[in-house]
């Protein structure tokens, strides 16, 4: 058994389909079902009973430590957390309760339960904490990709929380011996992936005939990894990573935002021409930027590749194909997480657990 926070998310809940199209291991989901939060994405593994989902809070250590007690998990692998950037800007007191204090409380419940058990299931443990690569800050146009090494320097308050996690991570390795591994990713995409991010909301709006509003130039450059490359990796650390060390996780692909957005824009045109004839191009508009908006993210993976064996199955180019194609047919999954009616399966489903 395997312990996922997180799960009901985008990275978490595809996390859990690709551990269970390979393993027989079960998972237990401990999600608090905030916004981002939708078990309708893992609904096929939660009736079949191979996932099994704890609502609650990583902030609840009581909550936490009887989840623990019941389940005994061999490993924990931490996907929890608010996600969203400019969430953090408007508001960034859930992301330090969270990302922070929630990492804290999730550290120290795991610590005591592995600290109580036997040498053999002590030395298996694994506590898995999923990170970012935006804990490292922006490079300029003709920086080296960010490595392991390179210094920490977050610049919104959401990067700041999850560098504030990783740091915690590193400490209860250091300090007590826990058996932690870290991974810090660039930016994902793929199926189940909310509408507030870049690629899902660009694919929706233009099929709305909305606006798609690219923040101040549109020369930002993010390193694009598609979602279920990331589960690998992840899946391939928690098997063979060295305890104590992180990971960067990341696909070459680096792309600059307006290029993105043309993409998915011609792939649109081809699959689902306009009725009047103009493209989706045209509902490009430049708007205000992001304050504090990092420029460029580069991951360098030698590390992981090296040590590892991980490489990435997708290129950019197979991995949008596969998500604009995943966005046109699953209407149902975005109605649900747009109008909140999941929760209603979610009540139906759990009121009484
Ligand atoms: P997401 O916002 O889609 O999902 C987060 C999940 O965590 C949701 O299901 C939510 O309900 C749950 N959650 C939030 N607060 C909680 C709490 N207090 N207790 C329990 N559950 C809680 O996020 P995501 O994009 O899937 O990201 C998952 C992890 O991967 C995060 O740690 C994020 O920092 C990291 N990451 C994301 C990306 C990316 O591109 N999305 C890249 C690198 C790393
Ligand atoms: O409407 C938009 N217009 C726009 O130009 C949105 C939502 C974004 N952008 C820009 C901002 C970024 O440069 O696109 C880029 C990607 O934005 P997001 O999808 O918000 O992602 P980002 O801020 O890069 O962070 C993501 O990757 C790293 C995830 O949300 C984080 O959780 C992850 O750690």
């Amino acid at each position: 058994m395997i312990l996922v926070t997180g799960a009901a998310g985008f990275i978490g809940g595809n996390f859990v389909h690709h551990w269970l199209g390979l393993h027989d291991e079960a998972i237990v989901v401990l999600d608090k079902l905030t916004y981002a939060g939708n078990p309708a994405t893992i609904a096929e593994h939660l009736q079949s009973g191979r996932a099994i989902l704890a609502q609650g809070d990583i902030c609840d250590r009581e909550f936490v430590k009887g989840l623990l007690a019941r389940h005994r998990p061999r490993a924990v692998l931490h996907f929890a957390a608010e996600s969203h950037v400019d969430r953090s800007i408007h508001g960034p007191g859930e992301f330090i309760q969270t990302n922070m204090v929630g990492t804290f409380s999730l550290l120290e419940e795991v610590r005591s339960y592995w600290g109580a058990m036997d040498a053999d299931a002590k030395a298996a443990f694994r506590f898995l904490h999923v990170s970012t690569d935006e804990v490292y800050g922006s490079l300029g146009d003709t920086d080296p990709a960010f490595s392991e090494t390179t210094a920490y320097q977050p610049n919104s308050p959401y990067s700041a929380s999850k560098a504030g996690s990783d740091h915690l991570v590193r400490a209860y390795h250091h300090t007590y011996g826990l058996p932690t591994l870290t991974t810090n990713c660039s930016n994902n995409y793929g199926p189940y992936h909310f509408p507030e991010k870049l690629i899902p909301l660009m694919i929706l709006n233009a099929l709305e005939g909305k606006p798609l509003p690219v923040y101040g130039d549109g020369l930002n450059v993010r390193d694009w990894l598609y979602v279920r490359d990331h589960c690998e990796a992840i899946r391939q650390v928690l098997d063979k990573g060295r305890l104590g060390e992180t990971y960067n996780v990341g696909g070459k692909n680096e792309i600059r935002n307006i290029d993105v957005v043309t993409t998915i824009c011609r792939k649109l045109d081809a699959l689902r021409p306009k009725a009047d004839g103009t493209t989706y191009e045209s509902q490009i508009t430049y708007v205000v930027d992001r304050p504090g908006h990092d420029r460029r993210y580069a991951i360098d993976p030698t590390k992981i590749e090296a040590e590892i064996g991980w490489k990435p199955a997708e290129s950019f180019e197979s991995g949008i194909n596969k998500t604009v194609a995943w966005y046109l047919e699953n209407t149902a999954w975005i109605d649900s997480v747009r109008t909140g009616a999941y929760r209603d399966w979610v009540d139906q489903n759990y009121a009484t657990r």
